[in-house]
């Protein structure tokens, strides 16, 4: 590193002093916490986007967001070039550029970091990145400090999005660096366009029976904004969006996660004409036929629920699980149309592998379902930087989490065989089946975003499919029943004392907590229970599966005041 990057590095790194006493790691999605102690770390973080440019030769993204988290709370997170999270081989460097207390020493671990990883910090090379934020009120000020980071890289240029959701920023870092189209409006043409394009497909006859309403929770957060747009360039579905940013807080009582964890109807489903001072929807003023579909704060994530009349707000939850089924579903049945080869002289298939990504999350029930529809299912630990890698070594990965994140990502080996079957004399002037298929396939590459999970194209690929089946939500959610479950949040000393193996399966630290999980998880019939410290929220999580709701909360219960014991306050 040269004397002038020295100085400049020396000098802005100094008007960003690190809160005393805090250490932060980049975590399940990158680094979150209080958004009021965050400016030093998006600083910082800034100066790692700008690395990992120059280093790439690409566009990098820096999000500023905290997704499900209450509104007080922010974070900060890189989309690497393909749009994926950043590479987990530079995790370590984020953890100790954020935390190192003194300049001088920050200086040095940079420069260290650039002369091992060969960056080319002096010449003429230049590093470009889109930065992206969601509708949290302290997202423009650390917006800011992140331009600062960036513009102390000599030859880094901040690029700033404006308001996104976090699949936005990741659709557009992948599409700029593909040489394509990438800004906002192609996205919402190109999910709009994709989404006529599945519905052309549709076989008729399918589609009489799905064309009631669907109404959506914005969660209060950009994506309820943003499907509004949308919505101005769709045909072919009928959206009601509530929550859409102005009614309440972000976060607060709406939104997927509010919806998946508590299994509860979301604020802000009052009858439009009742006023949005009525909390809570009224159960008997909404036909029970509706769909309805929650995002979270930065619509990432989607979950669809239906309401259960006079149930004091319950709902049938239609989960990430469900999601996946439903697209596992309709890709298999695309899948043994082409590979069906009655009629095809040249037997001209193609031997794609399918694969199913989950984590210990998913209820038991889907993934017997996955396995018996003769599907190869796989777990990783949460986070969807494990199951998206995972998911990427099939030809078609479907990937998601119980809490709604997920996507379909599909080989470009795939693809050009697609391309070439969809245009085949021989099949095209039949109009085949074989060619609908290959069409629908590759309507769905261009649907799904392929970059990360991504509640708005999701909604828009189960809205399609259930058009296409010609199925209702109470049909979808028919596939199979889940297991009861229960999820629980303890508040701990220190979070980083439990550590987890086996798909987080297992606590192998603190020792002996794993043996009394056991032999409480034992008492109950189809019991299943784990625990594993939060990526995104300093608690510790409990989730257990039983075969009655009772037995699932007892359980739960009971594991939260054994990690109570071992880990919390009362144990020290
Ligand atoms: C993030 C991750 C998800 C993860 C979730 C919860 O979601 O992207 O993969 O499931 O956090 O993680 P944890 O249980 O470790 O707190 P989001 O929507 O908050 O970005």
């Amino acid at each position: 590193m040269d004397e002038k990057q020295r100085s400049i590095l020396l000098d802005s790194s100094s008007r960003f002093p690190p809160p005393p006493g805090v250490k932060l790691s980049y975590g399940t999605a990158g680094f979150r916490a209080d958004a009021s102690i965050l400016q030093s770390t998006v600083f910082r973080v800034g100066i790692l986007a700008a690395l990992r440019s120059l280093k790439t030769q690409s566009v990098i993204g820096l999000m500023i967001t905290a997704s499900h988290n209450k509104v007080s709370d922010n974070g900060v997170k890189i989309a690497d070039p393909s749009g994926g999270m950043l590479t987990q081989a530079w995790e370590p460097f984020a953890d100790a550029l954020a935390n190192v207390p003194n300049f001088l020493h920050l200086v040095q671990l940079v420069d260290d970091f650039v002369m091992k990883e060969n960056i080319p910090l002096e010449g003429v090379q230049s590093a470009v990145i889109l930065l992206g934020r969601d509708t949290r009120p302290s997202g423009e000020s650390l917006l800011e400090a992140a331009k600062q980071g960036i513009s102390s890289i000599v030859g880094a240029v901040a690029v700033d999005m404006g308001v996104l959701t976090t699949p936005q920023l990741h659709w557009m870092v992948r599409s700029r660096n593909k040489g394509m189209k990438a800004a906002e409006m192609d996205y919402f043409n190109q999910l709009s366009s994709s989404f006529r394009c599945l519905i052309d497909l549709i076989p008729p006859g399918s589609a009489v029976n799905v064309m009631d309403k669907l109404i959506v929770d914005g969660a209060n957060g950009v994506g309820g904004e943003k499907l509004q747009v949308l919505k101005k360039v769709l045909h072919g579905l009928d959206i009601q969006i509530r929550n859409s940013g102005k009614e309440g807080v972000l976060n607060e009582e709406v939104g997927a996660d509010y919806v998946q964890k508590e299994k509860a109807v979301p604020r802000g489903f009052a009858p439009a004409d009742a006023g949005m001072s009525v909390a809570h929807f009224q159960l008997s003023s909404i036909s029970q036929c509706f769909r309805c579909a929650s995002l979270d704060g930065d619509a990432d994530r989607l979950v669809y629920f239906s309401a259960i009349p006079n149930s004091n707000n319950r709902i049938r939850l239609v989960d990430g699980d469900k999601i996946l089924s439903l697209f596992a579903l309709f890709i298999k049945e695309q899948l043994s149309i082409l590979n069906d080869n009655e009629g095809d002289r040249e037997n001209n298939s193609y031997p794609a592998t399918l694969g199913v990504v989950q984590t210990a999350y998913a209820n038991g029930a889907s993934t017997d379902y996955l396995k018996h529809l003769g599907l190869e299912v796989v777990f990783t630990p949460t986070g969807v930087k494990y199951l998206h890698e995972k998911a990427a070594e099939y030809d078609i990965g479907i990937y998601f989490e119980a809490n709604g994140h997920g996507t379909i990502l599909l080989s470009e080996g795939l693809l050009h065989w697609l391309d070439g079957r969809s245009s085949e004399p021989s099949l095209t002037s039949k109009g085949s089946e074989q060619q609908k298929a290959a069409l629908r396939l590759l309507a769905v590459s261009k649907l799904i975003n392929q970059a990360v999970g991504d509640a708005l194209s999701g909604l828009l690929l189960v809205e399609a499919i259930l058009q296409h089946m010609g199925w209702s939500i109470h049909r979808w959610n028919e596939l199979y029943h889940d297991l009861p479950s229960r999820q629980l949040k303890v508040k701990v000393v220190d979070r980083s004392a439990v550590v987890t193996a086996n798909a987080e399966t297992v606590v192998v630290r603190p020792l002996g907590i794993q043996e009394a999980i056991n032999a409480e998880t034992a008492k109950y019939p189809r019991g299943r229970c784990f625990v594993r410290p939060s990526g995104t929220e300093d608690v510790v999580r409990v989730y257990a599966e039983a075969s009655t709701e009772e037995a699932a909360d007892n359980l739960a219960n009971s594991v939260a005041q054994l990690v109570d014991q071992f880990l919390g306050f009362g144990s020290s």
